[in-house]
């Protein structure tokens, strides 16, 4: 069964669908460029930086971890927000407790196979609807939708949420990741439209 955490929208605005974001039905397909190649045998998930135990786990260790599945909307900064995804995958939290994140922790950078980065705040990863997502809907995660493992943020705009993720760094000052160096908003809230930075 899944978690239905839709409603996380009543801690940041009135509407579901936040304001100038439109519904769609389709889940379409959004990437800087190709879609990255990966091999199982040799991927790992890796953790470093402001920690006191660096992981690195490989696919099998990381699939062995509790998962937890999530109803979640999902609202892309280009206008369109789909609703009602299952997503099956860790949370940051559980990541987080097993390298046990530093006092001095407080931002995060997520690295992904593509050579995309995000960032954001500590606080705002260690929610209970940040999941490292490798199952859409009951399916393994597709390739072009971030396959084997993505980042779900469901209380930001969509290009928080790394596809292709195998990095998690802990900062001690904030970094800005990819579309965050490019314009787009570091905080990223869609119930205040923060789109650009
Ligand atoms: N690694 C990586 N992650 C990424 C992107 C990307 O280009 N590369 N695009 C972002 C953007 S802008 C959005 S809206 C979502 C799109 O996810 P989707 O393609 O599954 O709809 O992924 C985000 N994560
Ligand atoms: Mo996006």
């Amino acid at each position: 069964m899944a978690d239905d955490v839709t409603d996380i929208y009543r801690e940041f605005g009135d509407s579901r669908v936040p304001p100038g974001q439109r519904e769609t039905d389709r889940f379409p397909v959004l990437s800087k460029g190709e879609t990255p190649s990966w091999d199982r045998e040799t991927w790992s998930f890796d953790v470093w930086g402001a920690v006191d135990t660096e992981l690195r786990l490989s696919h099998d260790e990381f699939l062995d971890l509790p998962a937890a599945t999530q109803r979640q909307d999902f609202h892309c900064v280009t206008g369109w927000s789909a609703l009602d995804c299952e997503f099956t995958g860790v949370p940051f939290t559980t990541i987080a407790e097993r390298a046990g994140v530093r006092d001095d922790a407080v931002h995060v950078l997520f690295h992904a196979l593509d050579g995309y980065t995000t960032d954001l705040p500590l606080s705002d990863c260690l929610r209970e609807e940040v999941l490292f997502v490798y199952d859409r809907d009951g399916e393994e995660l597709a390739p072009e939708h971030g396959g084997p493992l993505r980042v779900v943020t469901p209380h930001k705009y969509a290009y928080k949420g790394t596809k292709w993720v195998d990095g998690v760094e802990f900062l001690t000052e904030p970094k800005r990741g990819y579309w965050e160096q490019r314009g787009y908003s570091a905080s990223a809230n869609p119930w205040n439209e923060e789109r650009y930075g």
